[in-house]
């Protein structure tokens, strides 16, 4: 067992369903007849889920270290625990990882970028000065996997940014610097929606806030506000760039207050109509964001998910099958929210294989979507409005034991993606030929 790689792939292996493949078919036909009894179209469910783009978060392959020749360790209040072999330790192991994980995920998604991963040939470029042509490997990449792609300022893991603040900085140079890498950003991300045909969504999150009781919870706030006002003060094309704000509760080191807090994006998002970044780990361990969805859609024309999974903090555990993940896949689809609505993964494990975190992450966010895509909305919609509450409650139960897997195996085998109990032998063939051999 000692000579087995961690992944243990030799016993994983027994597990592949060769025989269930040839009769997925079959399968699927029945699961069909039972969807249409209850007047859901599978294959029209389907046709919808292979169109819905999820964006891979680059950070999960590398633990959130990027490639600046510096090498500062994270900052910003981020946490990564783990020290399982393998991480990629260049730009082109990254690619060749996430090119990995995306194969082992049925449809066509988009991936996420931090300004941290720029390509700079090893030359320190500060980050107010970055350009699109740090990142040009990194579109070529897109471009050539046909992925579209999404951008961060990385306001962390940074000596201006030690002392806990950025944008909300007192010190004005500080201030100025941390304002000048949003408006770059702003640029590239816009290149890279240019280049891709794609709007890039531009992601704003900061760390700024204190570990302890403050006496001027205004200040900071207002100095926040007026540095968003100034990077988005150039108007930019929609269709290459939509600009997001990301709201949080606390983190470590900024645990008595924050200064981007809900309240405060959700404020200068309805204002400003930006997008607004809605954290699944971002907010009170008992508050879900599949309650806000529909809140802050009534006053905002977008909004950016970063799914995710809270454990006790923001502690972005690995996307599971949760009840909350099914909520939030719920609202999207019963409000026909999709059109509207960017999906992002925001996560970070090194604990585990980090190519099976972003698969097991990604393929979990989409069963839940096809889940929810397999709801007979109608039908319960009619018995809420009939006020037949037994009724909703008693499909809503009954819908839980309906075979989604056999739905769900039929569509990777149809898209050429492993199905499960199958897709992890190729992470454990990975592992060994590729991951192990990583010092
Ligand atoms: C941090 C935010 C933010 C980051 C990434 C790396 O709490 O969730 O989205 O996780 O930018
Ligand atoms: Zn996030």
């Amino acid at each position: 067992i000692l000579s087995l790689p961690p992944c243990a792939g030799i016993r994983y292996v027994r597990l592949g369903l060769s025989k269930q493949d040839t009769q997925s078919e079959k399968a699927y036909a029945l699961a069909r007849g039972q969807f249409a009894t209850l007047g859901v179209d599978t294959d029209a469910a389907l046709a919808k889920l292979s169109k819905i783009p999820v964006s891979l978060h680059c950070w999960q392959g590398d633990d959130v270290g990027g490639f600046e020749p510096s090498g500062e360790s994270l900052g910003g209040g981020l946490a990564v625990t783990g020290n399982y072999p393998g991480k990629a330790r260049t730009p082109d192991e990254l690619r060749s990882d996430a090119a990995k994980a995306l194969s082992l995920i049925p449809g066509n998604h988009r991936f996420n970028l931090h300004a941290s991963y720029a390509e700079t040939d090893g030359k320190t470029v500060e980050r107010s000065a970055l350009e699109p042509n740090h990142f040009q490997g990194w579109i070529d990449w897109a471009k050539e996997q046909q992925l579209g792609l999404d951008f961060n300022p990385t306001f962390f893991s940074h000596p201006n940014a030690d002392d806990g603040f950025t944008l909300a900085h007192g010190d004005k140079g500080i201030r100025e610097f941390w304002i000048e890498h949003g408006i770059v950003c702003r640029h590239i991300g816009a290149a890279m929606g240019r280049a891709l045909g794609s709007p890039c969504v531009t992601n704003v999150w900061v760390p700024d806030g204190y570990k302890d009781t403050p006496v001027d919870r205004h200040g900071p706030r207002e100095r926040l506000a007026k540095s968003l006002d100034t990077i988005f003060a150039e108007p930019l094309d929609a269709n290459h760039i939509l600009d997001s704000v990301e709201a949080k509760l606390f983190g470590i080191g900024s645990e008595s207050y924050v200064v981007g807090s809900h309240e405060f994006y959700f404020g200068y998002a309805v204002a400003n109509r930006k997008v607004l970044c809605l954290d699944a780990g971002h907010f009170h361990p008992t508050e879900v964001i599949s309650d806000k969805i529909s809140s802050a859609m009534q006053w905002l024309d977008r909004l950016l998910l970063h799914v995710s999974r809270g454990v006790r903090w923001d502690s972005d555990h690995v996307v599971t099958m949760t009840d909350e993940l099914q909520a939030i896949a719920h609202e999207l689809v019963r409000n026909d929210y999709l059109g509207r609505t960017h999906l992002g993964l925001d996560y970070f494990d090194a604990s585990i294989n980090r190519v099976a975190a972003w698969a097991i992450g990604t393929r979990n966010l989409l069963k839940a979507l096809l889940i929810a895509l397999l709801e007979p909305i109608d039908t319960l919609r009619q018995m809420e409005q009939a006020g037949d509450f037994t009724a909703r409650l008693a499909l809503l139960e009954d819908m839980k034991l309906m075979p989604f897997g056999a739905v769900w195996h039929y569509h990777c085998l149809q898209q050429g993606v492993p199905p499960d109990l199958n897709w992890m032998q190729e992470v454990c063939r990975y592992e060994e030929d590729i991951l192990a051999k990583r010092s």
